[in-house]
C-alpha cells in the first residue's frame, strides 16, 4: 500500500537470523526519562539461510544511548538505524549485544509500550509494544529467558512486579529500591511485563494437583480492594477447571493480576503478570452489572488459559494469532458451560458471533482467519481471528469428541512445548492425537466468508425413507471471487410428528452439495439442524411453519431459541417491507403466541426465557438486509415492543411482581437470571406506556445493585421525561468519582434512541467528564453511540458519520490503534442508501485527508472505502 505504510506478507515468511538465549533487563523507572539497559546473549539461527545476515532489533520511539558488541562499542556504520530497527553487521555466531535506551513513558499515549497511568507503571507488549521499550528482535518466534531488574523511588513505587518469579530485592538507599525477576521460561517479547507503583495486594493462595503452591496476587489501587473477590474467586475456578479438563498445572510460584483503568483492549496474559483493564478486575454489587460479573469471569478465565495456548506454545508469527485466540476463546467458552447453564452460554456466543463476526465476513473487512497480509497486526485482533477461530476449533473438538480433542491437544504440548509454531502444527497434532484427519479444516483458516447452508428434504411414506439433500455456498468476499465448499459439521436430529426425536445423527457436509438417507423413518419428521450451533454457517430458508414447530419442540436448546429468533427476523423483515410501502404494521400472531408461551413456562429457566423473549437487534436485522433501512428497522422494532408489551400486559406484570427479590443480592446464575427475565419484562412494560416508565422510576430508586439501577435507568433514558434528567443527575452525582461506572452513565445515554441523540452525544464530548486518553470512556461514548445506536447513528443528515470522524481524527496523534478501532462502524458503508453512502465516503476521505495519520487508522479506512 501507499502513503509509506508496508505491508508484511504471511508468504515472506523467514526465520529470524539470530535467536537470543537470555535477556537481561535493567530499568531505571522515570516518568520522563526512564533508562532501559539489556545484556543480549545472541546466537545464529541455524535455520536462517544466510550466514552473514546482520543483527536487527527492532525499536520505535528510543532514544539509543549506546549499543556495544562483545564489551566494544559499536561505532561507525556497523549499527545503523533503518526502517525502524537497528541494524548490526559484523556479529559473530556468538555474541553479546548491550543496548541502552531512553524513552518517556510519561508521554506515551499510545498505551503500547512503557506507559503511566494515573502515576502508576504500566506495559502492553503485544503485538510490537515491547520494541518501544528497548531495541530487541520484537517477533514471536524469538523466545528468550528473561531477568529483569526494576530500580524505582521507594516512595513513588512500592510495588515493583515483572514476568516470573521474584529473585531478590534490594534496598539502594537515598529512598531508592531495586526488585529482581527472574522468569524460567523462555518467552517471546510481546508476553513481557512490567508494573510498578503505588498499588495493593488481594492475595490467596492455589495449590497445584501435584501439591506445588502457587501465591496468588491482584493488584489494584487503594480502595479498591473490596472489589476482587469475584475476580480471584474465577481466577481459581479456572486454574482448577484447567487442571481437570486439559491437565494443565501453573507453571511458577506466583501469580499475579494488575488492574489499570487506561488500557487498549480488555486484558492481556503476560506471563505470571497479567495486565487487566480494570473493567475485567472490579466489581461490587453496587457498581457492577450481572454481565459484567460474567465478562471479569470469562476474560480472567482467557488469560489463565493463555498460559498454556499462547506463552508455553506460541505464534511463530503474527499470522497464526488464530492459533493462541481462536483456541483459547473456545477454551474460555467451555469453561463458561460448565459453570452454568451451557445453553444459554452458547446462544449469547452465537448472538455475538453473528452481531460482530458475521458482518465483517460480509464487507470490505473481511478476512480470513489466518489472515494473509497487513500493515499493522493490531488491526487483526477482530471477531473473525477471535470468535470464528473459536468455531473453527469447536467443530474439529465436534467431530473428534472431548477425549479425543484431549488426545489431540497433549500431543500438541508434547511435541511443541516451548515452541512458536503454526496453525497446520496444531491441525496435525490434534488429527494425529485423535486419529481423525482434520486437515481439510485448514480450508477454515485460509477462506474468508460465511457460509450459506440451505436442505432440501423429501420423505417416501412407502419406504419409510427420508432424504436430506445440504447445498452450501460462500459468495465471494474482497479478492476472493471463487469459493470452495468447506467441511461443515452438521448436528442434526429428525423430530416426529409429536415432537419427540425418531433420529440424531452428526453429518458432515463435504462438497457443495450432498445428499443423506434415513431409513425406518416412521412418520413425515421435521429436521432439526445445526443442534448446538455446530458450525459458523447462515441456514437460511427455514420455512415459517418449521421454524414456530422446532422453537416450541426441539429437544436442543440452541435450535429451540435459534428457530424463535430466525422466525422473529422473518416477521420483522415482513414488517420491514410492509412499513417501506407505507401500510400499517400489525403484530404477527405466531409471534405473539410464542412469546405468550415463553412468558409462560418462564421459571423453568429464566435466563433462557429472556434470551428468548428478546428480540433480534437492529444491527442483526440490517445485516439481512441488501439496501439496509435504519429507521424502518427501528420502527418496526419499536412497534414490535410496544404491541408485545400492551398484548401480554398482564403476564409481564405477573413476571414483575414475581420475580422482585427482597433478599439479599446474589451473584448465581438461577439470580442472575431473574434479573434478567425481570429486567426483560420491565423494558416491555415500558415500550407499552406509562406504566412501564413509571415502574422503572421506581425500581432505579429503590434498586441496590447497577443490574436494576441499569436497566431502570436505560429505559429512563429513552424517554423525554422529567424522570430522565432526574435519574440521570442523580446517577453522575453519586457515581461521579468512579470511573467504571461513570463510562455506564456515558454509554447510555451514547445508545438513547432518542432523537436527540446526536447532540446529547456531542454534548457529552465536552463534559468535563469525557476524556479521550481514557479507552474505556471513549468506547463508552464514541463506539457505543457509533455502533450500538444504529438509528441515530446513520440520521440522514449525516451528523452521526461527522461526530465519529471528528472523534477519530482527534484521537488518531494520540492513539493510533483505538482510533483504528472506531472506524468499524463505517465498514458497511456501501450496503446503506446511496445518500447516507456518500455522506460516509466523504467523511472518511476527510479522515485520509489528514497528515500524518497512523499506519492504524490508514490501513482500515482504505480497507473499507475499498482504495
Ligand atoms: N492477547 C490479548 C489481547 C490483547 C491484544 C493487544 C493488546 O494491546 C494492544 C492487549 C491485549 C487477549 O487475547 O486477551
Ligand atoms: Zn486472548
Amino acid at each position: 500500500m501507499s502513503d509509506g505504510h508496508r505491508s508484511v506478507r504471511r508468504t515472506d515468511y523467514q526465520p529470524p537470523a539470530f535467536l537470543i538465549e537470555r535477556v537481561e533487563l535493567h530499568f531505571d523507572l522515570d516518568p520522563k526519562a526512564t533508562i532501559v539497559r539489556s545484556r543480549l546473549a545472541v546466537r545464529r539461527n541455524p535455520a536462517h539461510a544466510d550466514r552473514a545476515a546482520p543483527l536487527r532489533l527492532d525499536g520505535e520511539a528510543l532514544t539509543l544511548l549506546r549499543a556495544a558488541l562483545d564489551g566494544e562499542e559499536i561505532s561507525g556504520n556497523r549499527a545503523i538505524e533503518q526502517d525502524g530497527a537497528l541494524v548490526i553487521s559484523g556479529v559473530p555466531d556468538a555474541g553479546v549485544v548491550e543496548i541502552e535506551n531512553r524513552i518517556a513513558p510519561d508521554a506515551n499515549t499510545e498505551l503500547s509500550g512503557l506507559y503511566v497511568s494515573r502515576g502508576n507503571y504500566f506495559t502492553q507488549c503485544e503485538a510490537e509494544g515491547f520494541r518501544r521499550i528497548t531495541y530487541f528482535p520484537d517477533r514471536p518466534d524469538v523466545m528468550a529467558r528473561f531477568t529483569t531488574t526494576i530500580t524505582a523511588d521507594r516512595a513513588h513505587c512500592p510495588v515493583l512486579l515483572c514476568n516470573g518469579n521474584l529473585a531478590a530485592t534490594e534496598d539502594l538507599g537515598g529512598g531508592r529500591h531495586r526488585a529482581t525477576w527472574d522468569d524460567p521460561h523462555p518467552k517471546p517479547s510481546y508476553l513481557f511485563a512490567l508494573v510498578a507503583g503505588d498499588l495493593v495486594a488481594v492475595r490467596d493462595r492455589f495449590t497445584t494437583r501435584s501439591g506445588r503452591p502457587v501465591a496468588l496476587a491482584i493488584w489494584v489501587r487503594r480502595g479498591d480492594e473490596d472489589a476482587c473477590g469475584h475476580a480471584m474467586q474465577s481466577l481459581k475456578k479456572a486454574m482448577a477447571w484447567d487442571e481437570a479438563v486439559f491437565g494443565f498445572e501453573y507453571d511458577l510460584e506466583q501469580f499475579n493480576i494488575a488492574a489499570v483503568a487506561d488500557f487498549n483492549m480488555g486484558a492481556m496474559e503476560n506471563k505470571g503478570l497479567n495486565v487487566f483493564n480494570s473493567k475485567y478486575v472490579l466489581a461490587r454489587p453496587e457498581t457492577a452489572t450481572d454481565a459484567d460479573y460474567q465478562a471479569i469471569e470469562s476474560v480472567i478465565a482467557h488469560e489463565y488459559f493463555h498460559n498454556w495456548t499462547g506463552n508455553r506454545i506460541t505464534c511463530r508469527d503474527w499470522f497464526q494469532l488464530s492459533l493462541k485466540e481462536g483456541l483459547t476463546v473456545f477454551r474460555d467458552q467451555q469453561f463458561t458451560m460448565d459453570q452454568g447453564s451451557a445453553a444459554v452460554k452458547r446462544l449469547r456466543d452465537v448472538r455475538r458471533l453473528r452481531a460482530a463476526q458475521f458482518p465483517e465476513d460480509d464487507g470490505p473487512l473481511a478476512h480470513p482467519v489466518r489472515p494473509d497480509s497487513y500493515i499493522a497486526i493490531d488491526n487483526f485482533y477482530t471477531p473473525t481471528v477471535y470468535e470464528k477461530g473459536a468455531e473453527v476449533v469447536r467443530m474439529m473438538h465436534t467431530l473428534i469428541g472431548p477425549a479425543g480433542f484431549r488426545r489431540g491437544m497433549d500431543l500438541y504440548v508434547a511435541r511443541h512445548d516451548n515452541q512458536a509454531v503454526t496453525i497446520e502444527d496444531f491441525v496435525r497434532a490434534l488429527s494425529d492425537g485423535s486419529g481423525v484427519d482434520l486437515s481439510r479444516f485448514l480450508d477454515w483458516y485460509a477462506q474468508a466468508g460465511t457460509p450459506e447452508l440451505t436442505a432440501e428434504d423429501s420423505y417416501d411414506a412407502v419406504a419409510r425413507r427420508y432424504t436430506l439433500t445440504l447445498r452450501q455456498r460462500t459468495k465471494p468476499t474482497p479478492g476472493e471471487a471463487e469459493k470452495r465448499p468447506l467441511p461443515i459439521p452438521v448436528a442434526m436430529g429428525l423430530i416426529g410428528p409429536d415432537g419427540r426425536d425418531i433420529a440424531a445423527r452428526m453429518l458432515l457436509l463435504n462438497d457443495a452439495e450432498q445428499r443423506f438417507e434415513f431409513a425406518e423413518v416412521p412418520a413425515p419428521p421435521t429436521p432439526s439442524l445445526l443442534r448446538g450451533f455446530s458450525a459458523p454457517v447462515k441456514l437460511k430458508g427455514v420455512a415459517r411453519d418449521r421454524l414456530r414447530f422446532l422453537a416450541a419442540h426441539d429437544a436442543d436448546p440452541f435450535v429451540r431459541w435459534d428457530s424463535g429468533y430466525q422466525y422473529a427476523t422473518g416477521i420483522m423483515l415482513d414488517m420491514i417491507g410492509a412499513h417501506q410501502r407505507g401500510e400499517t404494521l400489525a403484530l404477527d400472531a405466531g409471534l405473539e403466541g410464542a412469546m405468550a408461551a415463553t412468558l409462560a413456562g418462564a421459571d423453568a429457566d429464566p435466563a433462557f426465557a429472556a434470551e428468548a423473549l428478546s428480540l433480534p437487534s437492529e444491527a442483526f436485522i440490517a445485516d439481512q438486509m441488501d439496501t439496509i433501512d435504519v429507521d424502518a428497522i427501528h420502527a418496526v422494532r419499536e412497534f414490535l415492543r410496544g404491541a408485545l408489551g400492551r398484548r401480554l400486559v398482564a403476564a409481564l406484570r405477573a413476571a414483575y411482581a414475581r420475580l422482585s427479590d427482597g433478599g439479599p443480592y446474589r451473584i448465581d446464575g438461577a439470580s442472575i437470571g431473574r434479573r434478567a427475565l425481570r429486567n426483560a419484562s420491565l423494558g416491555y412494560l415500558a415500550a407499552a406506556g406509562a406504566e412501564g416508565v413509571a415502574l422503572a422510576r421506581r425500581q432505579f430508586d429503590g434498586a441496590t445493585n447497577m443490574t436494576d439501577v441499569q436497566a431502570a435507568l436505560e429505559v429512563l433514558a429513552a424517554t423525554d421525561t422529567a424522570d430522565r434528567e432526574a435519574a440521570l443527575r442523580a446517577f453522575h452525582g453519586r457515581w461521579r468519582a468512579d470511573g467504571l461506572v461513570l463510562d455506564k452513565w456515558f454509554a447510555i445515554q451514547a445508545t438513547s434512541a432518542r432523537t436527540q441523540a446526536v447532540e446529547d452525544v456531542r454534548g457529552l464530548y465536552r463534559h468535563p467528564d469525557f476524556d479521550l486518553r481514557n479507552p474505556n470512556r471513549v468506547r463508552a461514548l464514541v463506539g457505543a453511540f457509533a455502533s450500538a445506536n444504529q438509528v441515530r447513528f446513520h440520521a440522514a443528515s449525516g451528523a452521526g458519520y461527522r461526530f465519529l470522524a471528528d472523534a477519530i481524527i482527534a484521537l488518531d496523534p494520540m492513539n493510533g490503534q483505538a482510533a483504528a478501532r472506531l472506524t468499524n462502524p463505517f465498514a458497511a458503508w456501501r450496503r446503506h442508501d446511496a445518500g447516507r453512502a456518500a455522506l460516509m465516503r466523504e467523511q472518511m476521505q476527510r479522515i485520509l485527508g489528514v497528515a500524518g495519520l497512523s499506519r492504524f487508522t490508514f490501513e482500515k479506512v482504505t480497507t473499507v472505502l475499498g482504495a
